[in-house]
């Protein structure tokens, strides 16, 4: 840190305004410098979070654009730095002569994530909250969104620190008691450790608890399509995300390998998964196919499974319906191709009050899809969530989990009647993984890893 850095803070394409974003102990000096007002003031001498309208040189000095420019001085402003904002046209060649006269001024170039990680390393954001940076711009639902703005709002934060303050505060009144003997301190009890250790350790399991549907918010719900060869799944596919995607041919076997696309579907964020169909073949190349169809349905949690009931559901329909039961937590039963005529659906009669949700549709005009989006809304019913409150990524979810595993040892270790001593190493464990959930104690590999997913100019 210490320099200043620079960097086109929106999409490097024509669009109505583009903005060039500094941070740094440079950052209004080298803004001033490529920007004069209307009024022929230097923007250093107007206040500091105003508009100030003006125009744009390049590094020869040629008039490039009229603008509005702003700073704010640190410690309260994004980065907790010195920042400045040159609010220009959208237009990439005016934003990339802005930058090189900022460059020529002595600022570099901000690398992915910079603004971020100042902001987070002075301390304006916790490791949560900057994280839920790059969810919300990722956010591609409503509820993504709103898990990612209560996230950044320091929701997530808040419930860690609750815990961690809880697990602090036993430290300390243990430390007191073992350093000032003297002193007129409250007794240290087991008993109070344990009731502390104990709700420490239901708060953490709650916690990790939420981590399925926060990873369903951010990162969809991963949907299988399975079913026979020619069953529909393609089609279905390309229906669904609204483009031809997939291959289609009434040649059985058309799909070979899986092919992912994300689409919303009944407000919930799908990462469908067409497949190769499911049979017994000596086509090499198919065979792989089906292999991986099979590993598609195991990590799903969603599967549709697809029959084309044109001449009655088989045998073979019957035991997809049954390995897709076995391997994901939810089914829907989709009767493809509602726009051909076609026989009663016999077969599935068998199931009766067994069967999961059916739905008939045609992907060909598309009748019946709503159906299909009703019983996923169904499946997954978007309740009241404390938005922000969700862990949704693995690295917090291991930190999560690690703490619970300290505190579950040092529970155990209360119980066995070790010294508290001894017991305080558990939980000095947890603290390090609760520390490492925020930021407070975070290694820098880690902060790399984090911040090298953001966008430049972010
Ligand atoms: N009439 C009609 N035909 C459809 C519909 N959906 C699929 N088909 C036809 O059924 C055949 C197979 O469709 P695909 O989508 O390729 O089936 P698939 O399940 O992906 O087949 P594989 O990849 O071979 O496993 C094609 O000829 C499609 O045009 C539908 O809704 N109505
Ligand atoms: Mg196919």
């Amino acid at each position: 840190m210490g320099d200043t850095i620079a960097a086109v803070a929106t999409p490097m394409a024509r669009g109505a305004i583009g903005i060039l974003r500094l941070s740094g102990p440079e950052a209004v000096r080298a803004a001033s410098a490529v920007f004069k007002s209307v009024s022929g003031r230097a923007l250093e001498e107007y206040e500091g979070r105003r508009l100030v309208y003006g125009t744009l040189y390049d590094r020869e000095g040629n008039a490039i654009d009229q603008v509005l420019a702003t700073y704010t001085r640190g410690p309260g402003s994004y980065t907790g730095e010195d920042t400045a904002e040159l609010q220009c046209h959208g237009s990439p060649a005016v934003l990339t002569l802005g930058l090189e006269a900022l460059f020529a001024q002595g600022v570099r170039q901000a690398g992915p994530g910079e603004f971020t990680r100042r902001a987070f390393l002075n301390g304006r954001l916790d490791l949560t909250q900057a994280e839920a940076v790059a969810d919300l711009i990722d956010a591609e639902t409503a509820s993504a969104v709103r898990q990612a703005a209560g996230q950044l709002s320091g929701a997530l934060g808040r419930r860690v620190a609750a815990v961690y303050d809880a697990l602090t505060d036993l430290t300390a009144h243990f430390c007191a008691v073992l350093d000032y003997p003297d002193e007129d301190i409250d007794p240290f009890r087991a008993e109070t450790m344990e009731r502390a250790l104990s709700q420490a350790q239901r708060e953490l399991s709650a916690l990790l608890a939420t981590y399925g549907r926060g990873r369903q918010l951010v990162h969809g719900v991963p949907c299988a399509i399975v079913g026979r060869p020619n069953a529909g799944k393609s089609s279905l596919l390309n229906a669904l995300v609204g483009y031809d995607r997939a291959i289609v041919t009434d040649i059985p076997g058309t799909t070979r390998d899986t092919i992912e696309e994300k689409c919303r579907l009944g407000g919930v964020l799908l990462r469908l998964i067409d497949t190769a169909g499911l049979r017994d073949t000596t086509d090499t190349v198919e065979q792989l196919g089906v292999e991986r169809s099979r590993a598609a349905l195991a990590e799903a949690e969603l599967a549709l499974v697809l029959i084309d009931p044109q001449g009655g559901v088989t045998a073979e329909d019957l035991a997809i319906l049954e390995q897709a039961r076995a391997a994901a937590e939810k089914v829907i039963v989709v009767l493809t191709k509602s726009d051909l005529d076609r026989g009663p659906c016999i077969g599935l009669t068998l199931w009766g009050e067994n069967c999961p949700p059916v739905v008939s549709l045609s992907a060909k005009t598309g009748e019946g899809l709503e159906e299909l989006e009703a019983a996923v809304a169904a499946l997954f019913p978007q309740g009241e969530e404390n938005w922000g409150e969700l862990l949704t990524n693995a690295r917090q979810a291991e930190a999560a989990g690690r703490a619970l595993e300290a505190v579950g040892s040092a529970l155990s270790a209360l119980t066995a009647g070790i010294p508290a001593d001894a017991v305080f190493s558990d939980v000095e464990a947890a603290l390090d993984a609760l520390g490492a959930l925020t930021g407070r104690s975070v290694q820098e590999d880690v902060t790399d890893r984090i911040f090298s997913r953001f966008c430049v100019g972010k």
